[in-house]
């Protein structure tokens, strides 16, 4: 046989403890550990087939030809899949997202573990989640914690070799009556991308370590309101890491700013509807989109309230979803 293939599907996260930093840059090994919930439906769909014919892996985002980044940084995460078994066929990749690419919406998290489990099955290997889990992980950090699914704990873990750093389903997607309403408000790729916003503001910000020691603290605490399943604790957990995040970006040399004037009117937006009483906390990542994380009773009112400032374009609706899995090729 020379063809062989499969298909999956994978979840973006949004992060409730931020992970933004590493400990080895080459393993994707975080500094601190995080805590994810899996966004239903912003969902990746990844189809692989490894062809002993073909001379080179192709790479099609979206329908299109990828550009060439983003295919070497796929063949390089295929090379870690192939290394396993020993395979030396190249691939045909096609891999769509149900929403904006490198827009600060995870889709590098979905794309990675949609592509670690589409490629390893393709292979015949069957990794158990932990394993699956750290494979993600290297093609994109954040990828580790869209193989469970529901509210996934990333553990920094301390091996050198990164094989306990991976993510854990710690509670299902029905356990809280979580929503989170995302705001675009800039769909287009971001200028700097994560990974090297991480990476300057480890190497620069005064404020890194004191980042980091918050974020430990924080997945402290957000862990036990996850266990008590406590949703206006979680939320404020949340909020503040993101905050904290985002103010050691500014704070690095030169200061990294992903928000736009719709991102901070967001922020505000969000603080008002909590003095009226609605559980609704903000959270945004490494993008302009804002994000409110809000109790199910509350999403209308809040995806209203975002739908009414000026410089959201879209407003999505997500709940939290189930972990990566195969499916049918098309
Ligand atoms: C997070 N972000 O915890 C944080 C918050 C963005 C802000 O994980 O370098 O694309 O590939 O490991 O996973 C985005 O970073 O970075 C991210 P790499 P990744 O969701």
């Amino acid at each position: 046989m020379t063809v062989r293939r499969a298909a999956a599907r994978a979840l973006a996260n949004v992060a409730l403890v931020k992970y933004f930093g590493k400990r080895d840059p080459a393993l994707n090994l975080p500094a601190a550990g995080s805590l994810s919930v899996a966004l239903e439906p912003l969902e990746t769909i990844t189809s692989i087939e490894f062809d002993d014919q073909l001379d080179r892996d192709a790479v099609a985002l979206g329908g299109s030809p990828a550009d060439p980044a983003f295919a070497a940084r796929v063949s390089a995460f295929l090379d870690l899949v192939r290394a396993l078994v020993g395979c030396t066929a190249a691939a045909r990749v096609a891999t769509q997202n149900g929403f904006p690419t490198g827009a600060g919406l995870a889709s590098s998290a979905s794309g990675f573990a949609a592509l670690a489990l589409a490629a390893t099955r393709a292979l015949g290997l069957d990794l158990d989640g932990p394993a699956l889990s750290a494979l993600a992980r290297r093609g994109s950090g954040s990828a580790a914690r869209s193989i469970p699914g529901g509210f996934a704990a990333w553990d920094a873990g301390t091996r050198a070799d990164g094989a306990d750093s991976f993510a854990r389903e710690i509670a299902g997607p029905q356990d809280l009556e979580l929503r989170i309403v995302v705001g675009v408000t800039d769909p287009a790729p971001k200028a700097l991308g994560s990974t090297a916003a991480m990476e300057r503001t480890r190497a620069t910000s005064p404020y890194y370590a004191a980042w980091i020691d918050a974020a430990r603290g924080d997945l402290v605490d957000a862990l036990a309101a996850v266990a008590a399943r406590d949703l206006e604790r979680l939320g404020e957990i949340a909020e503040r890491s993101a905050l904290a995040m985002h103010g050691a970006a500014l704070a690095a040399r030169p200061g990294i700013a992903f928000w736009n004037g719709a991102t901070i009117d967001a922020l505000h937006c969000v603080r008002a509807l909590r003095t009226r009483g609605r559980l609704a906390f903000f959270t945004c990542d490494a993008g302009p989109q804002p994000k409110a994380l809000c109790a199910a009773a509350d999403e209308e009112a809040v995806a209203a309230a975002f739908a009414e400032l000026p410089g959201v374009r879209a407003v999505i609706r997500c709940r939290p979803g189930a972990g990566a899995a195969t499916i049918p090729c098309p």
